[in-house]
């Protein structure tokens, strides 16, 4: 998969995408993320990149012209269709349901906004989906674009080696993850917990289990609400 980058910040992105599981996928050619710069596009000495908002008001907006010829270098760049995507607070909320469509897909742009955004006319015409990922602010795009890199990224064939896999249980099947408990079996005053090391895997995996949908029920009671739950679930939720 291939994903590009408009970002006032390109050092940003760059870094985001170079260590860990990410970083990986893209030494492994799983995944190639590029970073482009708007700026570069500017053709004023000042490489002006902000313009004043029409009707007045506090905040710049990002400056058409080289937001669409850098957009325009950026689909030249490659010759698979691109699902061009603005992270912004006014997009539909991410999940991991839309995450793992969009892994599916051979090329993603993501827009990355400063200041108050972007000109409307610019979303109408080049973008094809705006995303949030939560309601609160950040100061730009560039987190967000990383959350939208990571989630994706690491559902590529042969990202994860076996150690990450576990992990991709939990959001997964719509509950939280369970507790993890490591060497030694005390400390700091507490045991783990007995069937943990029983050996019974059965056990155990109805322990885990009984772990994800409590804790879900206890923090994440919405989650619980759009599920139906089995019923082996309903006894080990209900006791
Ligand atoms: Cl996608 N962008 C910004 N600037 N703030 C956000 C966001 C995106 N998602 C939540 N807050």
């Amino acid at each position: 998969m291939r994903i590009d980058v408009l970002t006032l910040f390109p050092e940003f992105i760059d870094a985001a995408a170079a260590v860990g599981v990410i970083g990986r996928a893209q030494q492994r050619g799983l995944l190639a993320v590029r970073a482009w710069n708007p700026r570069d596009h500017t053709h004023d000495n000042y490489r002006r990149i902000d313009e004043r908002p029409f009707g007045g008001g506090p905040g710049m907006v990002m400056s058409n012209q080289p937001l669409r010829d850098c957009l325009a270098a950026m689909r030249a760049a490659a010759s698979e269709p691109a699902h061009t995507i603005y992270v912004t607070p006014q997009g539909a909320r991410l999940t991991q349901r839309r995450v793992r469509e969009l892994a599916a897909l051979p090329r993603l742009i993501l827009v990355c906004g400063r200041y108050e955004g972007i000109d409307e006319r610019l979303i109408a015409a080049e973008i094809d989906e705006e995303l949030s990922i939560g309601d609160y602010v950040l100061s730009g795009g560039e987190l967000a674009a990383a959350v939208v890199i990571d989630a994706v990224g690491r559902l590529q064939d042969g990202a994860l080696n076996d150690a990450d896999s576990a992990a991709q249980d939990s959001f997964e099947n719509g509950l939280l993850d369970c507790p993890h408990y490591t060497r030694p079996d005390e400390f700091e005053g507490e045991s783990v917990p007995p069937v943990l090391l029983s050996g019974d895997h059965a056990a155990i995996a109805r322990w885990r289990r009984q772990q994800s949908l409590g804790r879900t029920w206890l923090r994440r009671p919405d989650l619980l609400a759009r599920m139906t739950l089995s019923k082996a679930d309903r006894v080990l939720l209900d006791g």
